[in-house]
């Protein structure tokens, strides 16, 4: 093995897109397998790499991770995106859980019916306009700093610049009356961008799927998604 972590899952975003986003805002380079037939993902089993026998999976300093949050939180942890202290780490989680609820959303869509297609990206739009989207914005605003929690970049910033850019992509207009949003999506993504700029062709896949085919790194896929560059 390489010492990158190694993730694998199924060839789409999932489950395994916000830990794709984490690690590549963390600079952390990682490698990919994707599962394709059903004896890759029996044999995974047979040799007992996934706990409960599902993905994701990701290996890391010696261990085979399974369940998507405690995958996170030790990125989060490992990489100093966890906050500085217990309370930090309330806050941060809150936030991540609240998001992620948003993004479970965003998650089932694809494999909503055809006649509820329609009904069920209103609900996205409502849940994120009216629920979500509004939490934030006041966060920022009151504590007026750049990042959610503890005035430093955390798992919460990358958890919500990802929730934000999957909402647009099926709503564009959705951050029109968040203001503090829209700043904060712009610093996030320099900060991101820079401290993931070593990334070469490991992005999260709505990076991938936006990219406008220059050097991959995420400040580029950053503009491509936001800017139109
Ligand atoms: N709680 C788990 C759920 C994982 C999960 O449902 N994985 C799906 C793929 S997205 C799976 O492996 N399904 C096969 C199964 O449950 O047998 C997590 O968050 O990682």
């Amino acid at each position: 093995m390489s010492g990158k972590p190694r993730l694998t899952y199924l060839n789409g975003r999932g489950r395994m897109e916000p830990i794709r986003w984490l690690l590549a805002a963390a600079g952390v380079e990682f490698e990919e397998v994707y599962l394709e037939t059903k004896e890759q993902y029996d044999k995974l089993i047979k040799d007992g790499f996934l706990l409960f026998q599902q993905v994701p999976l990701v290996e890391i300093d010696g261990m085979k991770m399974v369940q998507t949050r405690a995958i996170m939180s030790y990125i989060a942890g490992k990489y100093n995106l966890y906050g500085k202290d217990l309370k930090e780490r309330a806050l941060i989680d809150m936030y991540v859980e609240g998001i992620s609820d948003l993004m479970q959303m965003i998650l089932m869509f694809p494999f909503s019916p055809p006649d509820a297609k329609e009904k069920n990206l209103d609900s996205i739009k409502e849940r994120a306009t009216n629920r979500y989207f509004p939490v934030f914005e006041k966060v920022l605003k009151q504590h007026g700093q750049d990042f959610l929690v503890g005035n430093k970049f955390s798992w919460a910033d990358v958890q919500l610049m990802e929730a934000i850019l999957a909402v647009e992509e099926k709503v564009p207009t959705v951050l029109s009356g968040f203001p503090q949003l829209q700043v904060i999506l712009l610093l996030n993504m320099v900060y991101s961008g820079a401290r993931g700029q070593s990334q070469s062709d490991h992005l999260p896949m709505l990076c991938k799927s936006h990219f406008c085919g220059c050097n991959f790194s995420l400040t580029c896929c950053f503009l491509n998604l936001f800017l139109g560059v």
